[in-house]
């Protein structure tokens, strides 16, 4: 398909009843945070604007968007199952990989997300999270064949991990990503239905409404990872030594930028969060279920000791229902942005951004984006310019105007 300079205005707004499950925040507030900042800042003029570019039209709830590093294509993940390259500005018909007969759309499942390993131009292995026919949720390592190729090996996977997630459908988490560290990382929900009927975020021998850290580095069938020495509950008996961050609900989307690791963990009724802490910062407690946001649940009093409060936080005025995180813009085509962490929320469908300062979401600011439709995620391309994809089928580059 050719790329699409698709005019925004004539895009439809579709809500996707199943990620209005999975998301809900709310708005205003403070917190706590990590320390320090990722790297160089931009001061945006009051005069910049920015603007959407469609680079792909017609996709089928596409959730995530990624790239090998150094590579020029856009890998597109649909939630349905497959993997869609765009290349010289067309999208290919034929699916990079195609695992829809091991998935289902149901409620919020499906092909959630992908992560090339840092070495995929000499080994080829990319990750793929998803849930599968029973709900679980699957952690896969599939592999091309070269690291040109635009189709990859289906018959190459290998399990890495299984997370059982039998009741609901909703909460699934869904971000597998590679952090500085050179570790596999893995957002998981709490399980689903609503306020954790289960206790699992606060559960640190379950792996659910987690952070997870593993090594698949040296992956075999019969030891498809291991344990990080440094993750905060190895060797402990009752816990699971997987874990590096709990307390959380539902963080769809995380991101690092150098130093720091943003958490964006979709609320309950109240309060949607973004929660930054060093990427050093082992076992944190993020508060869900005993807060959400900065505040108790489900309601006064609570016992907020040993809880990490989220740096910034929403509520659900203005339409607004769940956070979709994004990323710190490290691009190089509007230095003026740099170091701005950008986010959405999937029904109000706005683009937004705040810069971190020790503790603080400073320059918060609405770029005036509209009728863009719910916004399933942000995307990063290899030269880390950044992008929003739209339930609506549409993937946007984020541009200067
Ligand atoms: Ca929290």
């Amino acid at each position: 398909m050719p790329i699409h300079s698709l005019p925004i205005k004539s895009v439809r707004v579709l809500l996707l009843g199943f990620f209005v499950l999975l998301l809900s925040g709310c708005g205003g507030g403070g917190g706590s945070g990590g320390s320090g900042s990722g790297g160089l800042i931009g001061t945006p003029p009051g005069t910049l604007k920015l603007a959407l570019q469609a680079v792909a039209t017609g996709l089928d709830s596409p959730v995530f968007l990624t790239a090998p590093a150094g590579d020029a294509r856009l890998f597109i993940v649909e939630r349905s199952g497959k993997i869609r390259i765009v290349q010289n500005a067309t999208l290919l018909t034929a699916p990079f990989l195609d695992i829809s007969n091991r998935t289902t759309t149901d409620n919020e499942r499906g092909l959630l997300s992908m992560a090339f390993h840092p070495q995929f131009a000499t080994n080829g292995f990319f990750f793929v999270f998803y849930t599968d026919v029973f709900g679980d949720l699957v952690i896969e390592r599939f592999s091309a064949p070269q690291a040109n190729a635009n189709v990859a090996n289906l018959l190459s996977g290998l399990r890495i991990l299984t997370i059982p997630h039998p009741t609901f459908g909703n909460h699934n988490g869904g971000l597998v990503a590679f952090g500085p560290d050179g570790f596999l990382y893995v957002g998981t929900g709490d399980g689903g239905g609503a306020g954790d009927p289960f206790g699992n975020a606060q559960n640190t021998n379950s792996l659910l409404g987690k952070l997870l850290r593993i090594d698949v580095n040296a992956a075999t069938v019969a030891q498809p990872y291991t344990i990080p020495l440094s993750n905060p509950f190895i060797n402990q008996t009752g816990t699971r030594p997987e874990i590096w961050a709990y307390g959380l609900r539902n963080p769809w989307r995380y991101a690092f930028d150098a130093t720091l690791l943003y958490i964006a963990d979709v609320g309950q009724n109240r309060r949607e969060e973004v929660d930054v802490a060093g990427v050093g910062q082992a076992g944190l407690n993020y508060g869900w279920n005993i807060t959400e946001g900065t505040l108790c649940f489900p309601g006064d009093p609570c016992n907020r000791q040993g809880i990490t409060l989220p740096i910034f936080e929403y509520d659900h005025s203005n339409n607004r229902c769940s956070i979709t995180g994004g990323y710190v813009y490290r691009g190089t085509a509007i230095p003026e942005v740099q170091g701005r962490y950008f986010y959405s929320d999937f029904c109000a469908g706005q683009l937004q951004s705040f810069l971190h300062v020790n503790g603080t979401a400073t320059e918060q600011k609405d770029w005036g984006i509209q009728n863009i439709g719910p916004i399933l995620s942000f995307g990063e391309d290899a030269q880390r310019e950044l992008y929003l994809l739209s339930g609506n089928g549409t993937v946007f580059r984020i541009v200067r105007e």
